[in-house]
């Protein structure tokens, strides 16, 4: 009879360290919203990622592990050319990642920030690994693969050259869009703010919050961080916001009571969908 063996038996094979510049790259991208885009294309034509959105490198094991975390409500045609564009490029990228739509549940007035929140910890509920959060709008597509989604050192801002802009910052501490923080980074500044209902002023809040810790902003090279906006009109209930321009005097007061420490919301369904992971949220209503 065979004995069985004390030797383990064969393992998976380790394999190497992601390279710092992946090799596939192809550098400035064709990106265009014209065609149609049903979500059946896209799901063909991304056979590698798994259900829910996750993704991993077969041919090394990356550094970081990402959470792509997008804030999310009626937008169903713009997040087709998102997930169209953006899994190829991550795949490129040689990430190792995951996407979370953070829907909000209602008609209630929109809270971005707030959503950001939630996907951080509903991302880490699914999985302890995440270390790198990539918050991005979902009408924004960049057009460089070099453009990599990964944490560093300091707070990332990622959408610096936007076609509406000129391809230009629209001012010096301008970090909306698209931007990354590792957890450690996200946990430093209390996270996010919960407290702005309605459109402006929340990303110049994160950056009061970065600048009030001593980070700084690290950003690609203005060739290469370029973006293609999806043009849409205004949405329903996320008109500007009028409290927004002494919220944002008042940062270094309210960081410490708002943030990711203070946040409440009901997750009302977790469902994953092929090319990512969709969770609707009440976060509830402005006071
Ligand atoms: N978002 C939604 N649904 C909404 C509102 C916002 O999904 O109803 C999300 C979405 O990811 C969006 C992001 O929040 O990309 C930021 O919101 P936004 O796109 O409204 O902000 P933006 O500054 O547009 O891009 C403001 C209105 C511009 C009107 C221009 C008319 N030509
Ligand atoms: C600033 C807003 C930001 C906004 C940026 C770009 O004025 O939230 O414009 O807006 N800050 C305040 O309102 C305090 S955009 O041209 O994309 O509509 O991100």
């Amino acid at each position: 009879p065979e004995v069985p063996s004390a030797q383990p038996g064969p393992t998976a094979p380790v394999l190497p360290p992601c390279p710092d510049s992946p090799p596939g790259l192809v550098g400035r991208l064709l990106i265009e919203f014209t065609s149609p885009m049903p979500l059946e294309r896209v799901q063909r034509e991304n056979p590698g990622v798994l259900l829910g959105g996750r993704y991993t490198p077969p041919d090394c094991t990356p550094a970081q592990t990402v959470a792509v975390i997008i804030p999310f409500r009626h937008r169903e045609h713009h997040l087709r050319y998102w997930l169209h564009y953006l899994h190829p490029i991550l795949r490129r990228q040689r990430l190792r990642y995951g996407i979370y739509v953070i829907n909000q549940h209602g008609e209630d007035t929109f809270n971005r920030a707030k959503l950001l929140n939630v996907g951080f910890l509903e991302a880490l509920k699914e999985d302890a690994a995440y270390d790198c959060f990539i918050f991005s709008d979902v009408d924004l597509v960049p057009m460089d693969d070099r453009n990599l989604y990964r944490c560093g050192d300091q707070p990332r801002h990622f959408a610096i050259a936007m076609d509406k802009f000129g391809f230009r910052l629209p001012y010096a501490g301008y970090f909306g869009g698209v931007s990354g923080l590792s957890k450690a980074q996200f946990l430093r500044i209390n996270g996010f703010p919960n407290e702005y209902w309605g459109w402006g002023g929340e990303d110049d809040d994160i950056f009061n919050r970065i600048s009030l810790t001593g980070m700084k902003i690290s950003r690609p090279d203005i060739r290469i961080g370029r973006y293609r906006m999806i043009k849409h009109d205004r949405d329903k209930h996320n008109e500007p916001n009028p409290q927004r321009f002494t919220k944002i005097q008042n940062t270094k007061l309210t960081m410490k009571r708002d943030g990711i420490g203070s946040v409440r919301y009901q997750v009302l369904e977790v469902s994953r969908q092929p090319l990512f992971t969709n969770i609707t949220v009440d976060i509830g209503r402005p006071p």
